[in-house]
């Protein structure tokens, strides 16, 4: 009698646990950036962001359509190359990911992006800026930061309105991001009655830049504005003072993070820099977002250096698309995502009909004493 008992109990234990596993949801976010090369510190802080907000929402315990969800990271890098890029994104594809967080750049973000879309799975871009990302009629790619129109226009302003720049030098990488916030960076310059007196140009994996600095040394430029990455910018700066120009230093959301200082060194002196990250918050929302730096300083042993929680809203801005679509089928939570309204660290994120942030922010800053300090938020 005993035995049946037992072997009744023991149907039952493994019909529930059958039951159970029946019931978990694995879902899989994608996360691409460029976790080797020059800016290979800036792909590890956008991966840090997404395994933060895969481990939260694994440890809080998230259901969808019923079903208990179990998240999978799926990270890639692309080292910041359009090949490795589009590699990376059929990867992915390849993989059945539920959603992509990514890429980086806006190189690899924007032919990444026709993958994604043909594959009919929503992309999310925390930190490319290249209004092209979005201008391409995709239904998939969505972005949670200001773009290049709004950043490179604004500084262009600021240069010559608030630093009274006179003789603004331009240079560019020559990479999507590089090139195009600098076009909108001298549009913004000359809509506000400025001018520019050089364009000169670099790429992406330079070190010496002697040849175009000495070029910009004879305009005797006020303002030099950078369109490129802090991996660029700091060696810029430093043979910028070797040969003595004495001019501000400007910049997108590009240089504009927490590794320019170090970059830099004794190039970088104290209020030189003016540059603006893609976002920010204000008001009472400050607090999500220090409470954000706080909380990944302890998780990593290292500070935020500019995306991460950018990052980390994007992977929640999907889940909550999924939870509220009762769905992981990309086909079932785009529609809701398209149409989401969330609260994250990085303040309110909702998206307008090509997928841009609805009332993107811009953070200006400068450094002083080897950090960043907030000029102001714009919108
Ligand atoms: N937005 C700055 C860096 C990423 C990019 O757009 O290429």
């Amino acid at each position: 009698m005993q035995v049946k008992f037992n072997a009744i109990i023991g149907a039952a234990v493994l019909l529930m646990a059958g039951t159970a596993y029946a019931q978990e949801l694995v879902v899989k976010i994608g996360h691409v950036g460029p976790t080797s090369g020059q800016i290979a510190h800036l792909g590890k802080d956008n991966e840090n962001g997404a395994r933060m907000a895969i481990d939260e929402l694994n440890a809080k315990g998230v259901t969808i359509g019923g079903k208990k969800a179990k998240f999978e990271l799926l990270a890639e890098d692309d080292a910041a190359d359009p090949k490795q890029g589009t590699a990376a994104a059929q990867k992915l594809v390849d993989a059945k990911v539920n959603g992509v967080v990514g890429h980086l750049n806006s190189g690899t973000t924007i032919p990444a992006s026709k993958i994604y879309s043909d594959a009919g799975i929503p992309q999310i871009s925390p930190s490319a800026t290249n209004p092209k990302y979005t201008r391409q009629g995709y239904k998939t790619a969505f972005r949670v930061v200001a773009d290049d129109v709004h950043l490179g226009g604004t500084l262009g302003k600021y240069a010559v309105k608030e630093l009274k720049g006179k003789n603004i030098a331009v240079v560019d990488d020559r990479t999507a991001y590089g090139q195009g916030v600098a076009d909108e960076f001298e549009k913004g310059v000359k809509g506000a009655g400025g001018k520019t007196v050089a364009r000169v140009f670099t790429n992406d994996k330079a070190t010496d830049f002697t040849a175009i600095l000495t070029s910009l040394k004879a305009k005797k430029p006020d303002i030099v504005f950078f369109g490129g990455m802090d991996a660029v910018a700091g060696p810029m700066m430093r043979q910028m003072k070797q040969l003595g120009i004495e001019a501000k230093f400007m910049g997108g959301d590009g240089i504009c993070t927490g590794e320019l200082p170090k970059l830099a060194q004794e190039g970088m002196s104290d209020g030189q820099v003016v540059c603006a990250e893609a976002g920010g918050v204000e008001g009472a929302a400050k607090k999500s977002m220090e409470d954000f730096y706080v909380a990944y300083k302890k998780k990593y042993n290292d500070d935020v250096k500019v995306y991460a929680p950018y990052v980390y809203d994007a992977v929640n801005v999907l889940v909550a698309s999924m939870v509220k679509a009762g769905s992981a089928d990309p086909a079932k939570y785009l529609p809701v995502l398209a149409k989401i309204d969330y609260n994250g660290v990085t303040g309110k994120i909702a998206f307008d009909a090509k997928g841009d942030i609805k009332n993107g922010a811009l953070t200006l800053y400068t450094f002083k004493g080897g950090k960043r300090d907030q000029i102001a938020v714009v919108r």
